[in-house]
């Protein structure tokens, strides 16, 4: 399905590969004037799909390089339009030639991520999957790499449009009623539309759980240590770091300032804070470095509440535990079992995960490594996990509120209308995952943080 009648277009052109020195580089044309371009180097185009070896010329016919020339008549090609992939010795000048080459015989600059952005609107690829490919260049890991390609090929977009469909489907159903006012909705329909809302829902709950994995798989997980003063927090930042980055010292309130490291664990990126000891002060460094600390804890998706090993929590720890939306994201942190001749070990109690360690010793460290990594979803990303963004996060949970609000419509007075409304309002939401329902300059705002040649 095109998105974009291409007639209009121009043609584009780039440098695919990095810049610098490379055994090949490839130069990459699309549009309605490749087989101009080709013809006035070639005096025709080359025979589709086949690497033909072709000299390069410049306007006087002397060769600026010999390499493979490639063409893909569209609608068959990445772009779903016809294009020329050059393929020459990859030296800045030779590069740098051929591409003045293209522009002098008709194509311009491409933006970046603007041979995505006619893939996409050529229909060749949708939205989510077009993002893909930006993450597969990117990614950071193997695992992050592996997810993505999962993505590119259409794994989450089939997900959300099976969403779709059965949002379409429970429309149509609330619909129906509506063209026959008259007639009160029977008990018998009331309950399988219920029934059938609940699914999609729950369908939905799981899709989002997925999709929130693999988000955390491109972007990391970020992690803040707190705890009262002098508990080892920085001593735990500098295990899990594996090399002595903050300072640690036996005077409490030794940390003052927010302290931000990067480290893959297993091939999740994490990003650790180290904070300020959590206390009552009068001194306005250390009560700015509590502010600061404050403010990490409240963006963090794990937060690490690090506590002595056999002592009583401490008012902030328990001001900590006690907030309900904090509680989820706390792992508490027993330290100092060296001191109490104690084995490491980890349990889910009362207060969620607590995990008993040294952070002087480095006793217990690959346990809360695990459970980082659990917390990422590593473990259940094994099979079948794909990778998603932040904004496909936030589209599937405005589908959720919508299908929340249908739920809580059809549990008041029949009023089929409002139901249709908050059920078309999820199918919109769901919509601009893949790209159905996209504004310009949400599509201007994704493909210009792609690089260029993309
Ligand atoms: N025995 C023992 N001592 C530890 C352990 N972890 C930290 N310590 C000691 O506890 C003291 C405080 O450690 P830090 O890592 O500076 O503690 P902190 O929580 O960052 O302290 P502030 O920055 O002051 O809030 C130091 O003397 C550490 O050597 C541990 O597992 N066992
Ligand atoms: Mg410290």
């Amino acid at each position: 399905m095109a998105r974009f009648a291409s007639a209009a277009r121009e043609t584009i052109a780039a440098q695919a590969t990095p810049p610098g020195r490379g055994g090949i580089g490839v130069i990459r044309i699309s549009g309605p004037a490749v087989p101009a371009i080709a013809a006035a180097l070639f005096g025709g185009v080359p025979t589709p799909r086949m690497a033909e070896l072709k000299a390069f010329p410049d306007p006087s016919g002397e060769p600026i390089d010999h390499g493979i020339a490639l063409f893909f008549p569209g609608p068959n090609s990445f772009t779903g339009e016809d294009v020329l992939e050059l393929h020459g010795h990859g030296g800045p000048v030779v590069m740098d030639r051929l591409l003045r080459r293209m522009l002098e015989l008709g194509a311009r600059l491409a933006k970046p991520g603007e041979f995505c952005e006619r893939a996409f609107l050529s229909g060749k690829l949708d939205l989510a999957q077009a993002e893909a490919v930006a993450d597969l260049i990117d990614s950071a890991s193997e695992e992050a790499a592996r997810h993505a390609v999962r993505t590119l090929r259409g794994e989450f977009s089939e997900l959300v449009r099976g969403l779709v469909d059965d949002v379409i489907g429970l429309r149509t159903h609330v619909e129906a009623t509506l063209d026959f006012p008259d007639e009160e909705i029977g008990v018998f329909d009331h309950e399988v539309l219920e029934a059938r809302l609940k699914g999609v829902t729950e369908k939905l709950g799981s899709v989002f759980l997925a999709a929130r994995r693999g988000q955390v798989l491109l972007d990391g997980l970020s992690v803040t240590i707190t705890g009262a003063p002098n508990v080892g927090k920085s001593s735990l930042l500098n295990q899990l770091l594996k090399r002595d980055r903050a300072i640690v010292d036996a005077r409490p309130g030794t940390t003052r300032d927010t302290l931000q490291e990067q480290v893959l664990i297993g091939g999740v990126p994490i990003s650790l804070i180290d904070t300020a000891g959590l206390r009552e002060t009068d001194d306005s460094i250390e009560k700015e470095g509590i502010s600061r600390a404050q403010a990490a804890i409240d963006q963090a998706d794990v937060v690490l509440l690090v506590t002595e090993y056999g002592q009583e929590r401490q008012g902030a720890e328990i001001d900590l535990l006690g907030n309900q939306a904090l509680r989820e994201r706390v792992t508490v942190i027993r330290n100092k079992i060296d001191l109490h001749g104690q084995a490491p070990s980890i349990k889910h109690g009362q207060y969620g995960t607590e995990i008993c360690l040294s952070a002087r010793y480095g006793f217990g460290i690959p346990l809360l490594e695990e459970h980082l990594k659990a917390q990422a979803g590593y473990q259940s990303a094994g099979e079948g996990g794909f990778t998603a963004r932040r904004r496909h996060l936030e589209a599937l949970s405005s589908a959720q509120a919508d299908l929340a609000a249908a739920a809580a419509e059809l549990g008041r007075t029949w009023a089929p209308e409002l139901i249709a409304e908050h059920l078309a309002r999820a199918q919109r939401s769901l919509g601009t995952i893949t790209g159905e329902f996209t504004s310009e300059d949400l599509l201007a705002e994704i493909f210009s943080s792609f690089c260029i040649g993309k």
